[in-house]
């Protein structure tokens, strides 16, 4: 009798002690596996800040390739890569009209782009835009539209007593009626009446 009750509580120990043993070890379990996703998390979060890191880094490098691209590309075309019709001479850009129109609407256009019908005040810039109208016409900044025989330069300035290249007999004012100024053979100014269509010449500083 009291044999079979020490082996019954022997059975009963054991098998708490089995039941504890189980419970430890499913701890464990638990506590590794948590340990396990805090460290995955860590990594996740790592690898993502080096990753943005590594690609701002690239961001970067593709900006300075591109302003070295376009430092490179002002070289060539100080008026703007992207605007290659305009002609650069001495700090001043130029742009030549590929159409023909009269003089008031030349200097609307040439407003429009945020210029102004060419200025001629040096024998530098004469030669220039000599070389490059090829005795064609070109409308220039210069007229006697406000009071007849009274030159001036569409920023106001006094033509008369600057520099001129008049062809030799003009400014004639033909039939009373010639107020606008255009370059000619060998770039010589000629007036003729300003809704006379030619083309223009238009001129703005360079882009810094
Ligand atoms: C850009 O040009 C500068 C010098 O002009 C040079 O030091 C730099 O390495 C260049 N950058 C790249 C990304 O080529
Ligand atoms: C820089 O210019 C070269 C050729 O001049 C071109 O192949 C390259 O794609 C350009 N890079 C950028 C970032 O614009
Ligand atoms: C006056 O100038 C015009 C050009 O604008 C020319 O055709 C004409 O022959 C000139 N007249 C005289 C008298 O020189
Ligand atoms: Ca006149
Ligand atoms: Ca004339």
């Amino acid at each position: 009798m009291d044999k079979e009750r020490l082996q019954d509580e022997l059975r009963i120990f054991r098998d708490r002690n089995f039941l504890r043993q189980k419970l430890r070890s499913s701890l464990t379990v638990y506590v590794l596996l948590a340990l396990s996703y805090l460290l995955i998390v860590i990594l996740f979060v790592v690898s993502l800040s080096r990753v943005s890191m590594l690609s701002s880094q690239l961001n970067e490098m593709r900006k300075e390739l591109k302003r070295n691209n376009s430092s490179n590309d002002f070289k060539l075309f100080p008026c703007g890569p992207e605007a290659r019709e305009w002609e650069y001479f001495s700090g001043k850009c130029y742009y030549f009209s590929l159409h023909a129109t009269s003089w008031q609407r030349a200097k609307e256009l040439c407003e429009e782009e945020h210029s102004f019908l060419a200025i001629i005040n040096s024998h530098a810039k004469q030669n220039f835009i000599m070389y490059r109208t090829r005795n064609q016409r070109f409308w220039i900044g210069l007229s006697d539209r406000n009071a007849e025989g009274e030159w001036k330069w569409i920023d106001g300035s006094d033509s008369t007593t600057g520099f001129t290249y008049w062809k030799e007999g003009e400014p004639n004012n033909s039939d009373q009626n010639e107020d606008c100024a255009h370059v000619w053979t060998y770039g010589e100014w000629n007036d003729v009446h300003c809704t006379y269509e030619c083309y223009y010449i238009c001129e703005k500083p360079a882009p810094p």
